[in-house]
């Protein structure tokens, strides 16, 4: 009896216990004629596809774990990324017996379930504590980006703690995020501490914020890419030579009206980055301005601009005034989305993969850069079920990418088509057709077959959420 007693009051407990799960689920087909602008082509195509699950176990009032599965995530690539697997992947192993062989096999290869995310969430009336790995998220989206987009590729996700309070419209929020510490010992850490003051009205849409976020490292953990920048393009210095203590601070503003709206986001970098350049201390010196113009009004059409301005890092200077968008926020199919060209314009190579991969053979890896940009998108409504998005960007660099400041600074421009088809409530059929007329910053006489040629490349994906 007893026992049958301990059974019932068991059962009745994993009952009180409740786990809400929501996901999401998305296959994309690209294809981009010329990535390299010249010749070889260096053509991309590619099938990619991604699930993932995230369960939301609520242990009691106002706690919960959170945790996130990405099933046939980018497990080939270096990124920690929401990519997905590319859509035959196949076997790899180059010692592989023959029943794994790709030609003679016949099954497929198998994909390990990632977690990349994990955290402690107790909600109480105005404040929230949040411990572990969780998503970061600020503003628009221009250096943090939590990924939760239908087609997002790219998270910002951090162990952290921070503590969210909420008083009327204002968010105050410490935190602290470790994104490295070499184990047991005390010491060796990639560390932020920062602060965010933000005043959110959602009913007037009036919204002032800042973040202030110090990024520091010790000598040991300073890993930012240093050497030869002709067999590592990711270098920004020569050698690694103390602690790394880099200020952030990026403001929000935005205001809603009936008929117009707008967001915007500045950052600005400064501090020591802890690495020398030929014998002198490189100090990072960055600054990024996003913003979007929303034009409303009840026909069919609407209009957004979108337009902002990355700071590049100058060749000819020791300090480092390069800064890179978050990898979500894009202005066009292409342009700042994926690698062109036969060399680093955009002098953004050191958040990319420059030892696997190359222009024609990389995701959308690319971000806005050492570049303004200037983009118009015109929006029609057909019906409930179909929009038709057409972007008209337009980008000039800032730096010339070559010492001496040679070259043009002419991105070019480039025009999207974009349908997207709601086909059942949360499923999105999207399709994109994009032609890029690249100006003449890609085309250097110091770099032998460089050209400018233009290029179009095609996406269609399916993606749903729930
Ligand atoms: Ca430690
Ligand atoms: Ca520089
Ligand atoms: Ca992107």
């Amino acid at each position: 009896m007893k026992i049958l007693l301990f059974l019932i009051t068991a059962a009745q407990l994993v009952l009180a216990n409740q786990i809400d799960w929501n996901g999401g689920y998305r296959f994309e087909y690209l294809s981009i004629d010329r990535p390299s602008l010249a010749t070889p082509y260096q053509r991309k195509e590619y099938g990619m596809h991604f699930l993932y699950l995230s369960p939301r176990l609520i242990v009691s009032d106002g706690i919960q774990v959170v945790t996130r599965f990405d099933v046939m995530g980018d497990g080939g690539s270096s990124y920690n990324s929401y990519l997905g697997t590319v859509w035959g992947q196949g076997n790899t192993d180059a010692a592989r017996p023959s029943s794994k062989s790709n030609t003679m096999g016949r099954n497929s290869t198998s994909s390990m379930i990632r977690a990349s995310q994990m955290y402690f969430n107790l909600s109480q009336e105005n404040a929230s504590l949040i411990v572990g790995r969780a998503p970061f998220d600020f503003g628009i989206g221009m250096s943090y980006s939590v990924g939760n987009g239908l087609f997002d590729h790219w998270n910002s996700n951090r162990d952290q703690v921070s503590y969210k309070m909420l008083v009327d419209n204002m968010v105050l929020m410490p935190f602290i995020s470790r994104h490295y510490d070499d184990g047991y010992a005390q010491g060796s850490l990639v560390q932020d501490e920062g602060f965010l003051v933000l005043y959110d009205n959602k009913q007037t849409g009036n919204q002032i914020g800042v973040m202030l976020e110090r990024r520091k490292a010790s000598l040991a953990s300073n890993d930012i890419p240093v050497g030869n920048t002709t067999t590592n393009p990711s270098a920004i210095g020569d050698a690694v030579q103390g602690d790394m203590s880099v200020q952030k601070t990026n403001f929000i503003l935005g205001k809603d009206w009936d008929s117009f709206s707008f967001r915007l986001e500045a950052g600005f970098n400064s501090g020591d980055l802890g690495i020398v350049k030929n014998g002198q201390n490189v100090k990072s010196t960055g600054y990024g301005i996003a913003s979007e113009w929303n034009f409303k009004n009840a026909s069919s059409w609407n209009y957004t601009i979108k337009t902002g301005v990355a700071s590049g890092d100058n060749p000819d200077t020791t300090d480092y005034e390069g800064f890179q968008f978050d990898r979500n926020y894009d202005v066009a199919f292409m342009m700042f989305n994926h690698r062109l060209g036969t060399y680093d314009v955009l002098r953004s190579a050191v958040i990319r993969d420059t030892v696997n991969l190359n222009v024609g053979n990389s995701p959308d890896d690319e971000a806005i850069s050492n570049a303004f940009y200037f983009a118009p998108v015109v929006k029609y409504r057909w019906n409930d079920k179909l929009d038709l998005n057409q972007t008209f960007a337009w980008a000039q660099l800032m730096v010339s990418p070559f010492a001496g400041g040679k070259g043009s600074k002419e991105l070019g421009f480039e025009y999207d088509i974009e349908l997207n088809y709601k086909i059942r409530e949360k499923v999105m059929w999207s399709n994109q057709l994009g032609f890029l007329f690249p100006g003449a910053a890609f085309k250097s006489e110091t770099v032998p077959g460089s050209e400018n040629n233009f290029t179009f490349g095609f996406a269609t994906k399916i993606g749903l959420q729930f």
